[in-house]
């Protein structure tokens, strides 16, 4: 007899626990027909994230604003980007919530709930701005693996939260202490228990700034989940890879730290620079730190219509990882010539700046704005796509867009 497809005893059973429910006409529920019961979710609605951003991917998902939806001076969480490794964790408890700090270097581990966290260290709230690594990295050429983020991959929200340094000092590190790991909730996507999707950190110089935070909070309110709900590392100014999410543990390491995506092609570039597509060794490969010098035209978008004779006011952000920005400028020549915009102080270390600039053109045309950003030590963003790396790291090109003026 030929074999009939129908859903077996098991598939049924699992579909059933899964809906939480007895499926219960599953006997007649069609091959290959998935229950909208258990179709993917919709992550615009998951999230809370605005229908214009792109999702990049969403086995994990990970999705980006344009430059136009970055234009507030304070990033909210419509425009977030998301960017995920592993799987979102599931049934966060905050009552019973702990973090723990432990490792080589800690005189004795300890652990506290959220709770005491809250009540034992003094909060602050800072703003400050989170870039993947790998922002930009749709431009390489050759092409190099993984999301291939255009400009989006960046924000600036104001985080509360407690010092890093703090709950350090209350647990007692040792003199050899090199380097802080974090350990966080979120599952490896192939549910392997005995692996992290990812599990980053800092040297602890870094952990011991002032602005690095353990934070509860994002922009006043409880950080969404999908941003770490509900304690995150928070270290401005440098990969936003650094900054764990859904944070548990905290190891204080007499050693560079080499958990999860430390080694390898992972967050490294070349040491020195290299021809596009090499082939680089190991020991050639150093750990991306402070982020490069970038900004942001926020407003117009790109495609904007001038009339005849109006000038345009254009704004933006810059940024600059741990140093600040000292100079901002414009060019609608294709970078011939270079005029000053006009640029903020950060409202505290490691948040994105705010700039503006009145432009007059000569005559009706196409144009392109092109925006460039000048650090504190004299480093400027290049005009095109900087050094080429095995994983597309650091492209810190200039941002243009058009203007056509008729
Ligand atoms: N636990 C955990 N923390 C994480 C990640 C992750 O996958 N798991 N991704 C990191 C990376 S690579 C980036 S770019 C930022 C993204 O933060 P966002 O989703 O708030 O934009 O979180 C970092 N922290
Ligand atoms: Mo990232």
């Amino acid at each position: 007899m030929k074999r009939r497809k129908f859903i077996s005893q098991s598939t049924l059973a699992l579909m059933s626990s899964a809906l939480g429910a007895d499926l219960v006409f599953g006997a007649k529920l069609p091959h290959g027909l998935v229950p909208l019961g258990l179709a993917d979710p919709d992550p615009f609605e998951l999230f809370k994230k605005d229908r214009e951003m792109k999702l990049l991917n969403d086995k994990p998902y990970n999705m980006e604003p344009l430059a136009h939806h970055l234009d507030e001076e304070v990033t909210s969480n419509p425009y977030i980007f998301v960017r995920n490794n592993g799987l979102l964790p599931e049934k966060i408890d905050a009552s019973t919530w702990t973090l723990t700090i432990d490792g080589e270097s800690v005189v004795k581990p300890k652990t506290y709930t959220l709770q005491e966290l809250k009540s034992k260290f003094q909060s602050y709230t800072y703003q400050l701005t989170l870039e993947c690594g790998g922002n930009g990295r749709a431009e390489f050429d050759p092409p190099t693996k993984g999301n291939q983020w255009d400009i989006g991959a960046v924000y600036c929200a104001k985080w509360t939260g407690i010092r890093l340094k703090d709950v350090l000092a209350d647990v007692g590190i040792k003199s050899n202490a090199v380097y802080i790991g974090y350990h966080a909730a979120d599952e490896h996507l192939s549910r392997d228990p005995a692996k992290e999707s990812i599990s980053r950190g800092a040297p602890i110089a870094k952990a011991m700034q002032e602005e690095t935070l353990l934070a509860f909070q994002m922009n006043g309110e409880e950080i969404p989940l999908v941003h770490g709900y509900p304690l995150r590392l928070v270290a401005g100014g440098w990969p936003a890879s650094v900054s764990g999410k859904w944070l548990q543990r905290i190891s204080v390491r007499d050693r560079v730290h080499d958990g999860e995506k430390m080694g390898g092609d992972s967050y490294r570039v070349p040491c020195t620079p290299v021809a596009p597509g090499e082939a680089v060794k190991d020991e050639n490969m150093c750990i991306i730190e402070s982020m490069p010098v970038k900004s942001l035209i926020t407003y117009p978008k790109s495609g904007a219509m001038l009339p005849k004779g109006k000038n345009l006011t254009i704004r933006g952000h810059a940024w600059a990882g741990e140093y600040e920005v000292t100079k901002m400028e414009y060019s609608i020549d294709f970078g011939a010539t270079w005029k000053a915009c006009v640029l903020r102080k950060p409202v505290n270390r490691l948040a994105w700046q705010h700039f503006t600039a009145e432009i007059k053109f000569p005559q009706m045309g196409y144009y392109e704005v092109w925006a460039r950003a000048t650090d504190s030590r004299g480093v400027a963003q290049p005009m095109l796509v900087p050094g080429w790396n095995p994983k597309g790291y650091l492209n810190n090109a200039c941002h243009r867009i058009a203007v056509k003026v008729s």
